[in-house]
């Protein structure tokens, strides 16, 4: 069974968000199923790095039903250093080629426009960007050229310094604001609004108490001044350091990594139910049970309010 054939209740939830060839958007939350092709990405770290591993993987994912396959190829854990522009391409084309090949819907996990660039020829489809567009100041533009959907996250700096700019006197409004900046100059570069999904950028530059505020605070996220109709959301929680710390045991340490897999699985339910539009996990399948589940409670949730 495909995993479109799984949904039959499909109405309009959460903002809209851009045309994608081939996939049904506005209709549920998107699925994108994480493909880390890096010796150290935080939680999956060295598990994908062989390209056989890598596409077979992305495979997997989209058979249990993801949307989107994201690839990347230079882990952003917390103390990361760059990798060399060459090892990234070496990493993440390969990849590329082969699960748009097969007919996936690929995005791209870069900073650097060239990369983005190249990803695009080889057949992905959306350009996934945690830095927003500040780390490559060619990025909006490679955007533009090629009118793919673009995810612009909030960050404040490279992750060899992640947790020193993560001073906020109200972090929604200031994320927001800054937000609002990227929009203004990715779309002064050409992209087009109509393109833009703006993620909060869990982690980056944040702390625990930082990202669940902003999580109860989506909303505020979506709807940027001069626009009548929210943004597009993505939320990309799984696994991450703050759900670990936030389960921690009776001694006081974090669980691991994918010990936070069903917490990330609550907390799509959640994001879903907020309005979310896209929510990118490593484990597919109870992340998509949950996005069924929260499509579903929000439809009846907005019908009562119409
Ligand atoms: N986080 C990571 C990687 N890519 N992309 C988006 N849009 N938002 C994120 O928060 C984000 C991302 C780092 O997480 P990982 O190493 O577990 O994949």
């Amino acid at each position: 069974m495909t995993a479109e054939a799984h949904y039959t209740d499909r109405r309009p939830v959460s903002a809209p968000g851009p045309c994608l060839p081939g996939l049904d958007a506005g209709q549920r939350c998107l699925v994108m199923g994480v493909v880390n092709v890096t010796p150290d990405s935080f939680s999956d770290g060295g598990t994908w790095l062989d390209p056989d591993k890598a596409i077979a993987h992305g495979l997997e994912l989209a058979r249990q039903g993801a949307d989107i396959i994201d690839v990347g190829g230079e882990s952003t854990r917390p103390g990361a250093q760059r990798v060399p522009m060459r090892e990234e391409l070496s990493r993440v084309l390969p990849v590329v080629s082969a699960l748009a090949g097969a007919g996936r819907f690929v995005s791209i996990d870069t900073m650097r426009a060239e990369v983005a660039s190249l990803a695009l020829e080889a057949g992905a489809r959306m350009v996934n960007d945690v830095s927003g567009g500040l780390a490559d100041p060619d990025m909006a533009s490679v955007v533009a050229g090629t009118g793919v959907p673009y995810i612009v996250v909030h960050w404040r700096g490279h992750s060899s310094d992640m947790y020193g700019p993560a001073v906020y006197t109200d972090v929604v409004a200031e994320v927001r604001d800054e937000l609002g900046r990227r929009l203004a100059a990715v779309t002064a570069a050409g992209v087009s609004p109509a393109n833009v999904i703006l993620d909060p950028g869990l982690g980056f530059a944040k702390l625990p108490e930082h990202n669940w505020k902003l999580l109860a605070s989506l909303d505020r996220i979506a709807s940027q001044p001069g626009y009548a109709e929210p943004f597009p959301v993505l939320v990309a929680a799984s696994r991450k350091g703050f759900l670990g710390k936030l389960l921690a045991g009776p001694d006081g340490r974090a669980r691991q990594f994918t010990g936070s897999d069903d917490a990330t699985v609550a907390l799509t339910a959640l994001a879903v139910a907020a309005g979310t539009w896209c929510v990118r996990v490593h484990a597919v399948p109870g992340n998509l049970d949950a996005v069924r589940v929260a499509t579903r409670w929000r439809q009846e949730t907005v019908a009562a309010g119409e």
